[in-house]
C-alpha cells in the first residue's frame, strides 16, 4: 500500500518538471491530502501526461491521464426533458396544525413535528444553461423524507395547467420548445409553434392567462406560491378520504417583476434566481412558506361548478378556504449542485399512507411519466440509492437486487417472497400502504368528462380579479407575445379566443397587434360562459405589500457623496430587515465627503438598477448625466415603478432622464437625514404603480 505521507527521494526535482512551484511544495510540506486516482492511487503529476520523450508521443499506458479524460467525458447526463434549468436546498417543514382525524400522513401527525425536506424551483421550457427570467411556469417541487417513506408534492406557481389529459403533454411540450428544425427560440413561448397549438387549444385559456400575467415573471423563487394542481385525498386511519389540495404561500409575500425589467435582468444576471436562492440562505435569511391546504368533502365537490378533477380549474380560495398547516423553511444550500439539484428525483407517485390520489386524469398520466423518465435520466433503477433520494429515518427492505450501479450488497440466499427460510421483509396489512377504495365502474373508452368542458368561465374570472396595473401587464404580454407570430392566422385565432375571455381585452391585443377587423369569437364547447366573480387573492398586487424586508436598495454614489445621509440611509434600509449594494462609476471604492473610502459592489455598468427593488441616487457633485450607464440606472428605476431618493447632485441626472419637476410620490427627494424614513417606510409597498399610467399608450 502507498504510505500516503512519502515524499519522493528527488521532490524537488519532481516539482521543477511538473511545473506545480511552490503551490505543490507548499501543499506536501503541510500534509495536505493527497490527489488519488479513482482506484486510490496516490497521483504524483497532474499537469504532465506520461509520454516519451520531451516532445514525444503519449503512452497508452498512462491510466492516469485515461482515466481522468474518461470520467470528464462521461459528466454530463440527459437534462430534464423538461423543468431542466432548476436550482435547489435543504430544509425543514414544522407541522404546526395536527390533521390526525383527517389524515394519517406522518408529517401532520403532532403538531411542532419537523420533518426534513428537499425543495427544487424550475423554468419549465428553457434547457438548463437558459436564462432565470423567462416568460415561463415555474416548478415547485418538494421532497418530504418521513418516517413512512419520501412523499413529494411536485408542483408548479401557477395552479392550472394548459392540458386536461396527458396524451398532449408531449405535443403542448414540443410546442413551446424551440422548432425542430431551426432550434430557436430557446426558453420563449413568443413564438409561432407554441401559439399555433395553443390557439387550437381551448383547455388552454385558463392557465394561458396566468402565463401571461405577472405570475410567469417572478422577482424571485421566495416571492412565489405554489400549488400541487391536482385534487389529492387525504385519508384518515379509518380508511375516509377528504379531498386536499396544497398551497405553498410565500412569507415573503408575492412579488414578480415587469417583462422590460426581466428581459433586462436576464443580461445583467441570467443566474438572478438561484444566485437570490443561495445568497438568502448563505446569509442566514432562510426562506419561508406556509403550507395551506383545501379540504373538502364530496358534497362540496358536487355543489362546484366545476369539476375538481380538471386540472385546468382552480377552486378559489374565497369558496373553499385555505387552511394553514405548517411552514417549510429552507436553511441549507447542497454541498454538491450535481450530487443533489441535478440528481434529486421527483414523483408524483411518491406518496406516504395518508395521501392519495384522485382520478385526475392528468395526475394519473404523471404518475406513470415520473418514475419513467428517471430511468432515462439517471441510467437505471438504483437511482432510488442515491443520498438525495433515499428515504431517511425509515428502512428500505425489499427483494429489489441488481441493476446498474447497485451499491446496496444484501447478504443471504433470500432473494424472493415468499419464503420458507424465515429470513427476509414481509408486507403488512396493518402498517402498509392500502389504496384508497374508490369505486370505478364505467366503458372502456376515449373520452373527456362533459364536466371538463367550460374554458372560459375561470379564465374571466381571472382576469377580471387582477388589478388594472396587472390586467395592463396581461394585455402587453399578449401583444409582446403574439407580435412575434410570424403567421397571422394564430394571431386571429387567439383574439377569437380572447373574445370569450373579455371583449376589451381582446379589442385591445387586436388594436395593438392592427389586426384589420376583429374575428368572430372561438365556438365554445359550451354555449355561454358563467361571469363569475371576482377572486381578489388572485392577484399579485392585491392586497398591495406592506415590507420591504428581504428586499434591496441600491445606492448609485460618486466622489464625494454626503456620508451622514448614507449612514441614516443603511440604517433604516436594516431597520426594516433589507438589504443594501453600493453602485459607482468604480469598483475599486469610492470616496465620501470627509474622504473616507466606501466599499462599492457594482461598477456602474454590472449594477443596473433592475437588480435592486428600489434606488437611492446620492451622487457627491452634478456629472452622473455623462454616464449612460447613470442614466438608465435612473431611468429604468423610474419606468419599472420604483421608489427613488434622490439628492440636489443628482438635479442633472434627474434631467438627463426627463423627471425634473414631477412631482409624485415615488420621487422622494433626500433633503436631509430626515427625509430618509418616510423614504423607506414608502418603500415597503415595493412599487409605485399609480406612475405606470403616465406611460400607458
Ligand atoms: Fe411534470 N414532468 N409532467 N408537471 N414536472 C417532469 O420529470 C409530466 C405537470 C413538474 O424539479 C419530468 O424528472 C407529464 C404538471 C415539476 O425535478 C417528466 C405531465 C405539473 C417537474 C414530467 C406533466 C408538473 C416536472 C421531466 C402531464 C405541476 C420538475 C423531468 C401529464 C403540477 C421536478 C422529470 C424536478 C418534471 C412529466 C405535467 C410539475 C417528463 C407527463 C401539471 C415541478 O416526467
Amino acid at each position: 500500500m502507498t504510505d500516503p505521507t512519502r515524499q519522493t527521494a528527488d521532490f524537488d526535482a519532481l516539482i521543477s518538471a511538473t511545473g506545480s512551484g511552490g503551490e505543490l511544495h507548499q501543499h506536501a510540506a503541510e500534509g495536505g491530502r493527497r490527489l488519488t486516482t479513482a482506484q486510490g492511487v496516490v497521483i504524483a503529476d497532474n499537469q504532465n501526461s506520461l509520454r516519451v520523450g520531451a516532445p514525444g508521443p503519449t503512452l497508452m499506458e498512462d491510466f492516469i491521464l485515461r482515466e481522468k479524460i474518461f470520467h470528464f467525458d462521461h459528466e454530463r447526463i440527459p437534462e430534464r426533458v423538461v423543468h431542466a434549468r432548476g436550482y435547489g436546498a435543504h430544509g425543514t417543514f414544522t407541522c404546526t396544525r395536527a390533521l390526525p382525524d383527517v389524515t394519517r400522513a406522518a408529517p401532520f401527525d403532532t403538531e411542532g413535528k419537523e420533518t426534513e425536506v428537499f425543495v427544487r424551483f424550475s423554468n419549465v421550457a428553457g434547457n438548463k444553461g437558459s436564462v432565470d427570467l423567462a416568460r415561463d411556469l415555474r416548478g415547485f417541487a418538494v421532497k418530504f423524507y418521513t418516517e413512512d417513506g419520501n412523499w413529494d408534492i411536485v408542483g408548479n406557481n401557477i395552479p392550472v395547467f394548459f392540458i386536461q389529459d396527458p396524451i398532449k403533454f408531449p405535443d403542448l411540450v414540443h410546442a413551446i420548445k424551440p422548432a425542430p428544425d431551426r432550434d430557436f427560440p430557446q426558453a420563449q413561448s413568443a413564438h409561432d409553434n407554441f401559439w399555433d397549438f395553443i390557439s387550437l387549444t381551448p383547455e388552454a385559456m385558463h392557465t394561458v392567462l396566468w402565463q401571461m400575467s405577472d405570475r410567469a415573471i417572478p422577482r424571485s423563487f421566495t416571492t412565489m406560491e405554489g400549488f400541487g394542481v391536482h385534487t389529492f385525498r387525504f385519508v384518515n386511519d379509518a380508511g375516509a378520504s377528504t379531498f386536499v389540495k396544497f398551497f405553498w404561500k410565500p412569507r415573503m409575500g408575492l412579488q414578480s417583476v415587469l417583462w422590460d425589467e426581466a428581459v433586462k435582468t436576464n443580461g445583467a444576471d441570467p443566474d438572478r434566481h438561484r444566485r437570490d436562492l443561495w445568497d438568502a440562505i448563505d446569509r442566514g435569511d432562510f426562506p419561508e412558506w406556509d403550507l395551506g391546504v383545501q379540504m373538502f368533502d364530496q358534497s362540496f365537490a358536487d355543489s362546484f361548478a366545476f369539476d375538481v378533477l380538471d386540472p385546468t380549474k382552480l377552486i378559489p380560495e374565497e369558496d373553499c378556504p385555505v387552511e394553514i398547516i405548517g411552514t417549510l423553511r429552507l436553511d441549507r444550500n447542497v454541498d454538491n449542485f450535481f450530487a443533489e439539484t441535478e440528481q434529486v428525483a421527483f414523483c408524483t407517485a411518491n406518496v406516504i399512507p395518508g395521501v392519495d390520489f384522485t382520478n385526475d386524469p392528468l395526475l394519473q398520466g404523471r404518475n406513470f411519466s415520473y418514475l419513467d423518465t428517471q430511468l432515462k435520466r439517471l441510467g437505471g433503477p438504483n437511482f432510488t440509492k442515491l443520498p438525495v433520494n433515499a428515504p431517511k429515518g425509515c428502512p428500505v427492505s425489499n427483494y429489489q437486487q441488481d441493476g446498474h450501479m447497485q451499491t446496496d450488497a444484501r447478504k443471504g440466499r433470500v432473494n424472493y417472497e415468499p419464503n420458507g427460510w424465515g429470513e427476509g421483509p414481509r408486507a403488512h396489512p396493518l402498517e402498509g400502504y392500502v389504496s384508497y377504495k374508490d369505486p370505478v365502474s364505467g366503458d372502456k373508452a376515449r373520452l373527456r368528462p362533459a364536466s371538463f368542458a367550460d374554458h372560459y368561465s375561470q379564465a374571466r374570472q381571472f382576469y377580471i380579479s387582477q388589478t388594472s396595473s396587472e390586467q395592463d401587464h396581461i394585455l402587453a404580454a399578449f401583444v409582446f407575445e403574439l407580435s412575434k407570430c410570424k403567421e397571422a392566422a394564430i394571431r386571429e385565432r387567439m383574439v377569437a379566443h380572447l373574445l370569450n375571455v373579455d371583449a376589451a381585452l381582446a379589442q385591445n391585443v387586436a388594436d395593438r397587434l392592427g389586426l384589420p377587423d376583429l374575428p368572430q369569437p372561438a365556438p365554445a364547447a359550451r354555449p355561454t360562459r358563467t361571469d363569475l366573480a371576482p377572486s381578489p387573492a388572485l392577484s399579485i398586487q392585491n392586497p398591495a405589500p406592506d415590507s420591504f424586508a428581504g428586499r434591496i436598495m441600491g445606492v448609485l454614489l460618486s466622489d464625494g457623496f454626503d456620508g451622514a445621509l448614507l449612514a441614516a440611509l443603511e440604517q433604516a434600509v436594516r431597520d426594516e430587515g433589507g438589504l443594501l449594494r453600493f453602485i459607482a462609476p468604480r469598483i475599486g471604492g469610492v470616496s465620501c465627503s470627509n474622504d473616507n473610502l466606501h466599499a462599492v459592489t457594482d461598477q456602474i455598468a454590472g449594477g443596473p438598477s433592475v437588480l435592486f427593488d428600489a434606488v437611492g441616487i446620492l451622487p457627491g457633485a452634478p456629472g452622473l448625466a455623462d454616464n449612460p450607464a447613470a442614466v438608465d440606472f435612473l431611468s429604468d428605476a423610474f419606468v419599472h415603478c420604483k421608489f427613488i431618493g434622490w439628492v440636489d447632485d443628482a438635479s442633472d441626472l434627474i434631467d438627463a432622464c426627463a423627471l425634473t419637476g414631477k412631482e409624485e410620490a415615488g420621487l422622494c427627494k433626500l433633503d436631509g437625514p430626515e427625509a430618509v424614513m418616510p423614504f423607506v417606510a414608502a418603500c415597503r409597498s415595493l412599487r409605485h404603480w399609480p406612475r405606470e399610467d403616465a406611460f400607458a399608450s
